[in-house]
Order: C-alpha cells, then structure tokens, then sequence
C-alpha cells in the first residue's frame, strides 16, 4: 500500500500521527505554501516568514531522514494555491492508494477536507491529533451535562490524568492553583532578560525575500526577523525561558513594561501552535525544573496551568461549539474596529504601546491582548468578527481554534459567560497598577470624566449601564452595580456623555 502524507504548515512535528503511520520507503509527504493560508486572513508578515521557514526546514529534515518530499514553494509555478487542488495534483502523479491527513487544527479546514472522501480518486484517512493531551472526544465527555465550563476544574483532571505535579491524588503543596501569588505589580529595578534570538540563514533569507515580495501589503515589520525556525532552536527558547525567566514567571506573569514587550513570558506559543515544539515536553522540562529545586511552585504550577489548562481547555470549547461559536455576540456589539488597531496612531499611551509591539514583534503578552486591547474592545463595543479577524491576523501564535475562544470568550464575553464567569473589564486603575504606561500618559488616570480623564474610567461605567439587563443578574457584578446605583444623575449623565464624546469620535 502506498501513501500520500498531506502535513499542513501547523503539523510540523517528527511524531505526528501521520507520519508515525507512514512508511518513509515507500510513502511520499506532500507540503505547501499555500494562498489560500496566507490570505484567507491577511496575516502578519512575521507570522507567513515563521511558517515558511519552518515548513522549509521540517522538509528537509524529512528528507534527511529519508523521506521523500513533494514541497510546493509560493512561487512555483505549478503551485495550486489551495488543499484540495494541491491533493488532486499530487495524486495524479505519485498514485497513491491512501492519502493520510492528521486532522486539521481548523474547523474551516476540516469542512473542505470533509468533501475529499467523495472528490478524489484515492481513500482518505484522518488521524486524531495526538499532540494535545485531551482529545476532542474527551474534552466533550468532560463538558456533558454541566451548566458551566470552567477550566479550573477541567485543569484539575488534566493534573490527575497526566500526574504532574501530584502526590499521588493530591496536588504537591496543597493547592490546585497559586494564582493569588501571581499578581505582583511591574517594580522598578526589574532584570528581564532578553529573548532568545537567532540569526536567519540561507533558508529564511530566501523565505525573507519572498514575504517581502509577496505580502508587502500585509500588516506588520517584517524585520528584524528572528525566530526559531527549527524544532532544534526552538527547544532553546524553551530551556533558556527555564533556565532564566521561569523562576519570575509566575509572580510578574501579569505585570506590563512599556520598554519590555517580553517580559518573563516564554514565548512559545509560536512554536508549539505549528508543532516544532512539543506541549509534552515543555511541562515536563518546567516540571523537573521544579524537582531540581531550581523554580519555585507558583511559578511552575502557573506555567504547567497555562498549556495543560488553557490551551487544551479552549481547544476543546473550539471544537465543541463550532461552528455556531463564531457567531455569538452577547452583547450585539456593531463598532468597527478603529483605525488604531493597524497604525498604532492613538494618545492612549497603553494602546500605542500594545499595537507598536504587535506591529514590530507579532507579540504581545497575555495581559496586553486580555487587559489591554481586549479591554478596550470589550468596552467600546467592537463587533466579534472584527476583533476576531485583528488577532487572527496580528499574532505570530494565532490560529482560530486558541484564537476564538480567547477572543469571543475571555475578551467580548460574547458566548454569555460559557467560558469565563464575568467579563474581563477594567477601569484604567488596573492598567496603571500592572504597568508603568499611565505616568506619561497624555491622559490622567486618576480622573474620572472630562477630556482629559483616562476614556478606560467613563467607558467602563458606559459598558456596565449600556449592558445592564444582561449583566445585572451576574452575582460575581453584584458590588459593581451596587456601586452603580449609588451614582447620582448628574455622574451617571457625565459617564454617558463623555462616553458618547469618545465613541463618536473613534474612527
Ligand atoms: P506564556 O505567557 O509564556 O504562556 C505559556 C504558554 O501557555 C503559551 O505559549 C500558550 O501556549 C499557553 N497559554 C497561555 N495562556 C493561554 C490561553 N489563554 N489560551 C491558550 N493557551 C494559553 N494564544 C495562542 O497561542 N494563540 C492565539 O491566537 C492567542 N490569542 C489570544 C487572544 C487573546 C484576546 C488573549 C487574551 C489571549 C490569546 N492567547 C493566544 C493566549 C496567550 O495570550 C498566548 O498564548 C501567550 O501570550 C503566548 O505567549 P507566550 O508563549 O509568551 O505565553
Ligand atoms: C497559517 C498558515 C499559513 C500562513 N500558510 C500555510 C501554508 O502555506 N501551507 C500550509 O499548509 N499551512 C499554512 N498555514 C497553516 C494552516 O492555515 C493551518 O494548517 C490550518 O489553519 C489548520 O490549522
Ligand atoms: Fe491607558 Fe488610561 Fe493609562 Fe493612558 S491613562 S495609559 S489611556 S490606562
């Protein structure tokens, strides 16, 4: 029997379930770099270069290996631009008799792929993804029957299933989950060390040339580009945010610094949402780290939290509710996306400073896309498919399935409170808490209404009255509204003004 191996650009990984059922004597991989990838959003020029690049190098450690590789490179003229096309040709000229696919990171994706058993000439076999640690099927028998989904309790069956950090049924130090020690404020004197970086070679530069050529009109800085682009370097990363920032990790996880994009985040989500990095490896790396007495617990826990809880949970919630999760909205939200999403242009400090890095690094940590320009999204009213499309586009480690869920759950609360218990609104105070922005803000975010107060402050009190009804019967906003109604009319009546002044004037 022979094999046709189709492995997409987020697949890069040696013990991908297709290729550990593949024969490398007989069996061809087929790859592509593809328009319908890189235009059905117009992705970030940093995030195309990563992916081509990777794919670029992941074929040729196939071949070195001894698989044969049929690659299509964007410029090559019999390149197809699309799956199924791409499938189709490469049928006719190697005959398969099977083509094997692990299934798709993408609900768009699989709906095409869905159509292939009846339009190609060979027998199609998907794979399950085996690079997650709960499976799709799992994560719904997990969901069946409750009335909320809430991750903590999800993470704590991922603890007990994969044993990390236990003690036998119990979890080491006593608690589930250290996020109260997690919360430190930004202080001065912070040593951060610098990400790893990593200089391009020929590949890349070729890769390099090409994005510049082809996608010039897309959003983002192309250079200085240096990412991994190996799983080799990209383990580098991951032992050097061990080795170095882990330790701090957990305690200024939330923390914000107007000349420290990076912070002591790990910056792998790039890696591990194409595959050159393993989810696996990266928690036992932390956990052992842990063992070795080398990280405190709250930082580990922290960080194993974040990818066996996080991420597997909102994979899960992304294909148990697609495709109707990408139409919710909650709040019927209708503003389109300001300008400033894309040029950075505004004299709110805080947004300048999370666009600009977007722009230069296709990077913005957690608490800058949720606290940040989530926020604002949330309490400007910007419509789901818009915002959804921004971060789609903007960052590096954005593919729909962590995309969606984090976006249209966590940030717009736009599935009602499926995902998170309350919306994820501030005030500026907690902007000004967590970072060092407000000081030289043009704005003043001690202050409440008129022009020269933080908009943050009077949008966040317009959000909580223009969404009254739906908010009002949440016992988690219980104390806000009871803060609300002790407003008199003429605050109340200064909020909505100012308010209206503001979102007027957004364009
Ligand atoms: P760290 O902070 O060092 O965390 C380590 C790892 O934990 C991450 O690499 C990631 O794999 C995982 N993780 C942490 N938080 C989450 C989360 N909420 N959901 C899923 N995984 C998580 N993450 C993406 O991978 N792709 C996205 O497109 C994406 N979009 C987001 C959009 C919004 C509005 C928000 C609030 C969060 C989004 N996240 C996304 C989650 C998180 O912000 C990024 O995973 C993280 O910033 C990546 O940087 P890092 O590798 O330095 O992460
Ligand atoms: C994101 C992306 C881009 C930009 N380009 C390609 C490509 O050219 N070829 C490819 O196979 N995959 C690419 N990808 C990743 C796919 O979009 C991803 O595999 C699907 O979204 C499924 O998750
Ligand atoms: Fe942002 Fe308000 Fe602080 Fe300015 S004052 S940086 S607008 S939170």
């Amino acid at each position: 029997m022979k094999n046709l191996i189709l492995i997409l650009g987020d697949q890069l990984s040696h013990d991908l379930s297709s290729l550990k059922a593949a024969d490398k004597t007989v069996d061809t991989v087929l790859m592509a770099e593809l328009r319908s990838e890189t235009g059905y959003v117009k992705h970030h020029k940093k995030k195309i270069a990563l992916l081509f690049s990777a794919m670029r190098h992941f074929a040729e450690e196939l071949r070195a290996d001894g698989w044969q590789v049929d690659y299509r490179q964007f410029s090559d003229p019999n390149t197809q631009h699309d799956f199924t096309a791409t499938v189709q040709q490469a049928i006719l000229s190697h005959q398969p008799d099977q083509l094997i696919v692990t299934t798709p990171g993408e609900h768009r994706v699989l709906q095409e792929m869905m159509n292939w058993e009846n339009i190609l000439s060979c027998a199609v076999h998907f794979l399950e993804d085996d690079r997650f640690f709960a499976s799709t099927d799992e994560f719904e028998s997990w969901a069946e029957g409750r009335k909320q989904l809430r991750m903590e309790y999800f993470y704590r069956e991922m603890r007990r299933k994969t044993g990390l950090l236990m003690e036998g049924e119990q979890p080491i130090g006593g608690q589930w989950n250290y996020d109260s020690d997690n919360r430190k404020p930004p202080k001065q004197g912070l040593k951060i060390p610098p990400p790893t970086r990593f200089i391009p070679d020929q590949i890349t530069r070729d890769v390099l040339t090409l994005v510049e050529g082809e996608f010039a009109d897309h959003f983002g800085d192309l250079y200085p580009f240096d990412f991994a682009v190996t799983a080799a370097q990209a383990r580098q990363v991951l032992d050097e945010f061990i080795a170095q920032r882990l330790q701090q990790f957990g305690s200024y996880q939330d923390a914000m610094l107007a000349d420290e994009p990076f912070m002591f985040h790990a910056h792998i989500g790039f890696y591990l949402n194409c595959g050159l990095l393993s989810a696996k490896e990266s928690v036992n790396a932390a956990e052992q780290a842990y063992h070795n007495g080398q990280v405190p617990l709250n930082a580990v826990e922290g960080f194993i939290r974040q990818i066996i809880g996080w991420r597997e949970y909102v994979r899960g919630l992304y294909w148990l509710k697609m495709p109707d999760y990408k139409q919710l909205n909650y709040f019927q939200a209708t503003r389109s996306l300001p300008a400033f999403f894309w040029t950075a242009e505004t004299d709110m400090r805080c947004l300048n400073i999370c666009v600009s890095d977007t722009k230069k690094y296709a990077y913005a940590h957690h608490i800058q896309r949720l606290m940040v320009l989530g926020n604002f999204a949330l309490l400007a009213g910007l419509h789901p498919d818009e915002v959804n499309e921004w971060y789609l586009i903007v960052f590096a480690d954005a593919y729909e399935w962590v995309e969606l869920p984090n976006v249209s759950g966590m940030v717009l609360f736009a599935d009602g409170g499926l995902l998170a218990s309350k919306p994820y609104a501030a005030g500026g105070a907690y902007i000004d808490r967590m970072s060092d922005y407000c000081s030289s803000c043009r704005y003043k975010v001690k202050l409440k209404n008129g022009p020269d107060a933080c908009p943050f402050n009077y949008l966040y009190w317009d959000f909580l009255l223009r969404n009254r009804e739906k908010l009002n019967r949440n016992p988690r906003l219980g104390m806000i509204y009871r803060t609300l109604d002790k407003m008199d009319e003429e605050k109340l009546e200064l909020i909505k003004s100012d308010a209206a002044v503001f979102l007027g004037n957004l364009f």
